[in-house]
This record gives C-alpha cells, sequence and structure tokens, in this order.
C-alpha cells in the first residue's frame, strides 16, 4: 500500500514554483498522475501563520479531489490541525518516535535517512516509508547533504527489504532508474515538476517512466 503510493511523490512550497501559481502547478501535477504530496514550506520566502494554514488547506483539498495522500512536512501541529494523512520529518526535526505517538497509529510517517542506522531507527520508532536522499546534486534544499548516489538505497532494500524506500535529490525522468533498480518503491522531487513550464505533461511523463522500470523488476 504505502509502496504504491511512493511511486511519483511529488514535493512543493509557495516558493518552488517562480512565477507560476502553486497551486495550478499542484492541480496540474496531480492531473499527470503524482502518487503523492507532501506541503514543505520551509526556507526563504516561506509562508507562515495564518497563511501557510491557508495555503496548506487548499492544498489538501485539491489532493482530496485527486484522492492523492496529502503529508506535511515538518510540522505536527499543522498535520493535526488540518487532519492531513501523514508528516514527514528529517533527522533534525522532532524524534520520530514522539511524532508517531502525537499522530496516533494510523496516519502515514515518513523520515529522512542517510545510512542503514537511521533506517532501522526510523522504522523501530514507527516509520512508514524513508526518505533517503540526495541522490544527486540538488538546488531545492539549503542544507542538503552531499550527493550519495544510490548506494545508501541498496543498503537499506537489501537491509530491510519490508521497509518502503523513496529516493529524493536531483531526480528527472532522464536519471531516476537507477533509483528504482537499486530498490526504492518509487522517486520523490520538487524541481523536476514544479519547475517544470509543463507540470502536468511532466509528471505523465515521470509516472510513465517509473511504471515501465517498475514492471521490469
Ligand atoms: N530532501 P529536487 S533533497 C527536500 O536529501 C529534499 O533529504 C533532500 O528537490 C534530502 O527534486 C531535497 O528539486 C530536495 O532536487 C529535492
Amino acid at each position: 500500500m504505502i509502496k504504491n503510493i511512493l511511486r511519483l511523490y511529488f514535493i512543493m512550497g509557495s516558493m518552488n514554483t517562480q512565477e507560476n501559481d502553486p497551486l495550478d502547478v499542484l492541480e496540474k501535477a496531480l492531473q499527470g498522475g503524482v502518487t503523492c504530496f507532501q506541503l514543505r514550506e520551509k526556507g526563504v520566502a516561506s509562508l507562515q501563520g495564518q497563511e501557510k494554514y491557508s495555503f496548506a488547506e487548499k492544498c489538501m483539498k485539491l489532493c482530496q479531489t485527486y484522492h492523492v495522500p496529502f503529508i506535511v512536512n515538518d510540522d505536527v501541529e499543522l498535520a493535526l490541525a488540518l487532519n492531513a494523512d501523514g508528516i514527514h520529518i528529517g533527522q533534525e526535526d522532532e524524534a520520530a518516535a514522539l511524532v508517531r505517538k502525537k499522530i496516533g497509529p494510523e496516519k502515514i510517517l515518513g523520515v529522512s535517512v542517510h545510512n542503514v542506522e537511521e533506517a532501522f531507527l526510523a522504522q523501530k520508532a514507527g516509520a512508514d516509508y524513508v526518505g533517503i536522499g540526495p541522490v544527486y546534486t540538488t538546488s531545492s534544499k539549503e542544507d542538503a547533504r552531499i550527493p550519495a548516489g544510490t548506494k545508501v538505497i541498496e543498503q537499506v532494500a537489501i537491509q530491510y527489504p519490508n521497509l518502503p524506500i523513496v529516493g529524493i535529490g536531483g531526480l528527472t525522468e532522464g536519471n531516476l532508474v537507477p533509483v528504482i533498480r537499486a530498490g526504492g518503491a518509487g522517486v520523490a522531487l520538487i524541481s523536476a515538476i514544479a519547475s517544470s513550464q509543463d507540470p502536468r505533461n511532466q509528471a505523465k511523463q515521470l509516472r510513465d517512466k517509473i511504471e515501465q522500470v517498475l514492471e521490469k523488476e
């Protein structure tokens, strides 16, 4: 179940779409076939307070229209206030076990990890999936680590075959195949869709590519 929603995992904040309307980009991405959406309203120029809440609510409603899970990055209070489908946290955010306690057993919990040990701890704390990256160089995360290729994905997939993995960082239609071959259930990406002039078609092409590769695995 979780593996299916990780196939094409779109992440975006209102600051990621340049001159385009972020809600329009999100709707087109949903029409193109993204399987999950994470609101990552973070960093310079991100919305705060009531503006953030209101934008998040609009994103969630769009996701509901297209029956796509809506995940909130790092803001447990917002996720609970909206009754979002889940939350995604990094290693620097609140501890995963505490977040699991706050959100209860039903909501999706994703945790960013960078090695086998962190993956083990995330699973133990109740994570439904782990995000592993950056696979390639990314310009969408200010404090991104050094790109690690697909090595960690492969190691975690071998050690924990039942823990769903999504690869992240610099992924495009042209370079995503190794992530799936390494054992990733899917790819998470921001700019490939958010910076595209044709997000619907871009999402569709990405989704088609992923389905093709998964069929062969
Ligand atoms: N997390 P793009 S890389 C949000 O390595 C995020 O954990 C990363 O954006 C990690 O698809 C990243 O534009 C940014 O490279 C991904």
